[in-house]
């Protein structure tokens, strides 16, 4: 009788705490669940009937399930999932706007444990007027632009998606418009909260471990999961110019399309006509009918200006067009700040609620002074009289140098600086092809856009390299090595992984 009941009251309490392994539906790992229940730590499994809402990151192409995601609400249930992994010999990836290319936040293969940061959302801006903002690991783009506006007129430098997170973004570059003024959002990060593989919570700055500090800020992916990022703000501007023209006939030959690509270099490298307030992009839109297959191509330059309307058309849009020919579509906008940000979002608002694409990408990066015009050439051949492309594709040259431009003001310290290598940059080629959700992309779609990247590379004559936070997948561990960090950054970065993650529980394909 005793033996019964005592019994049943082990098996319901057993029920109760790890009820998630009961019912045999085919979860993962138990001995990793029980370890979670145990701690307390809140999580999902693919029994949930909800676990739609959290299996699932932005590139739809490329998704795995892990053996369960973790919600932490405090950096403690961040160690303890950590510890509970580890234990339990599996790897684990912090997410944070789930925006990796890869899908590396779900691990980028099956049966890791993925920590979801999402309950870090608050943005607090130090009321102590060190300009000092406090984010939470998993804060998206829009609302901590919104918050540290709202709480003192603040800006980052950021990408222009709201949704994309902070955890990955300011730990692999982070480029925006207002990059070429201010610096990468890396640039920003001041100080981290990080949890270990072993699970302590410490300190990065470069007062405290500073070879973690150096070591998040490039691969935080492969090092430790931080809880949150204090960065540093500026002042926001007051009215930033936003523009963009197209050149329909730009791309009428290879000529002409290196010719005018060549004005524009040239004019951004021109300190008498140039400063940091204005950054650009250089995209070439290859769209095709999806009926017809019948290709258009558009030469579009976009960028904004970090100063008034009134400058902007008497001095800045003269200049920057008397090389071009007339361009065939003009809109120039004036706003606010926030209104700024909100038109290069592409649903107009800064809501950065989650959203999805099916896509590839890759990217080059060339190095100062500029692209050749050998290597332009080779780059609008393939584009412009190469084989005709198997989907449509956009290919962005986005402005990393120029003259007077902040990002390459920590090169002078790089890779001393953090292993985050890519300073003496003047372009990121960013390759991207894109389908609806419903269609698999092929696999020549891939193989497009990498020949793409290699004639880009053929005849370059400078350095050059591949950006992180544009992760492309179809890279090799060794490959993904070489060119986001290269030998010397590797070299310390292996060092600094043995101390800090010795048994190797963050991981994902192309990490340390
Ligand atoms: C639509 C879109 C637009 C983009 N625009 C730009 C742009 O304008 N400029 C630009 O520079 N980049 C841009 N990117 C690339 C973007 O910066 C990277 O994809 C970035 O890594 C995404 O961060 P995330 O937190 O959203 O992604 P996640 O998938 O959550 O994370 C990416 C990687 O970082 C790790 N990670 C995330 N959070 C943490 C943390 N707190 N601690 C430790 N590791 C962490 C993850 O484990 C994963 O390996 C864009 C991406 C997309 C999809
Ligand atoms: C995500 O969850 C949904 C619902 O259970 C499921 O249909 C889908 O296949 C899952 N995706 C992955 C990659 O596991
Ligand atoms: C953070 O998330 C909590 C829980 O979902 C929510 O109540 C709160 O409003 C969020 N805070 C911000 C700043 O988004
Ligand atoms: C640089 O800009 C100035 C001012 O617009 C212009 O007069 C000059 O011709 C430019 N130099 C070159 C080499 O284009
Ligand atoms: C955890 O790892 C860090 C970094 O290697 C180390 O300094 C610390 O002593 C470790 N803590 C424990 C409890 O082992
Ligand atoms: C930099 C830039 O050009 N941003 C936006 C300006 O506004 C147009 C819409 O008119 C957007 O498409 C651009 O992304």
């Amino acid at each position: 009788m005793m033996h019964i009941s005592l019994f049943l009251l082990v098996a319901t309490l057993a029920s109760s705490v790890f009820g998630k392994t009961q019912g045999g539906c085919g979860c993962f790992n138990r001995a990793l669940e029980k370890c979670l229940a145990a701690n307390h730590v809140p999580f999902k499994v693919r029994c949930d009937s909800d676990w739609a809402d959290y299996n699932k990151t932005f590139n739809s192409r490329l998704q795995f399930t892990p053996a369960a995601v973790v919600l932490p609400n405090n950096p403690k249930h961040v160690s303890a999932a950590v510890v509970c992994a580890g234990k339990n010999g599996v790897k684990v990836q912090a997410k944070s706007g789930g925006h990796s290319y890869g899908s590396y936040s779900t691990g980028g293969i099956d049966g890791q444990v993925m920590i979801d940061l999402r309950n870090f959302n608050e943005t607090a801006l130090s009321p102590k007027g060190t300009g000092v903002a406090v984010v939470g690991g998993g804060v998206r783009l829009g609302p901590m632009a919104k918050a540290v506006h709202a709480q003192g007129n603040r800006a980052i430098s950021h990408g222009e998606c709201p949704s994309v997170g902070i955890g990955g973004h300011a730990t692999h570059g982070g480029w925006g418009y207002t990059s070429r003024a201010w610096g990468l959002s890396l640039d920003h990060v001041v100080e981290m909260q990080v949890v270990l593989a072993n699970g302590t919570q410490t300190r990065a700055s470069p007062h405290s471990n500073p070879d973690l500090y150096w070591a998040m800020r490039g691969a935080a992916d492969s090092i430790g999961i931080a809880t949150s990022f204090s960065m540093r703000t500026q002042p926001a501007p007051e009215e930033v110019i936003n523009f963009t023209y197209e050149f329909r006939t730009v791309l009428e030959s290879v000529e002409q399309a290196v010719r005018a690509f060549t004005w524009l270099q040239n004019y951004i490298s021109n300190s008498t006509a140039v400063d940091r307030r204005l950054s650009f992009a250089l995209q070439t839109d290859v769209a095709m009918d999806p009926v017809t297959r019948a290709v258009t191509k558009t030469f579009l330059v976009h960028g904004t200006f970090l100063g008034g309307l009134a400058e902007y058309t008497a001095s800045i849009e003269p200049e920057m067009l008397r090389g071009l020919p007339a361009a065939t579509g003009r809109d120039v906008t004036s706003h606010d700040y926030l209104g700024s940000l909100a038109k290069l979002s592409p649903d107009g608002t800064l809501d950065g609620g989650p959203s999805y694409a099916n896509f590839f990408a890759n990217s080059v990066t060339i190095d100062n002074p500029g692209i050749n015009e050998e290597a332009l050439t080779d780059y609008f051949t393939y584009m412009l009289a190469g084989a005709p492309p198997p989907v449509p594709y956009v290919s962005s040259m986005e402005l990393w140098g120029g003259a007077d431009g902040q990002i390459d003001l920590a090169a002078k310290k790089a890779p001393s600086f953090a292993a985050f290598p890519h300073r003496n940059v003047f372009w990121t080629a960013h390759n991207r092809a894109q389908y609806p959700p419903q269609i698999p992309l092929p696999d020549e779609a891939i193989a497009y856009l990498n020949g793409l990247r290699h004639a880009i590379l053929q005849r370059l004559d400078v350095g050059s390299a591949a950006y992180p936070a544009l992760l492309d997948a179809s890279l090799t561990r060794e490959e993904a090595h070489a060119v986001y960090y290269g030998d010397a950054v590797m070299e310390r970065l292996r060092r600094v992984k043995a101390v800090y993650d010795p048994g190797n529980v963050f991981s994902n394909p192309q990490s340390v």
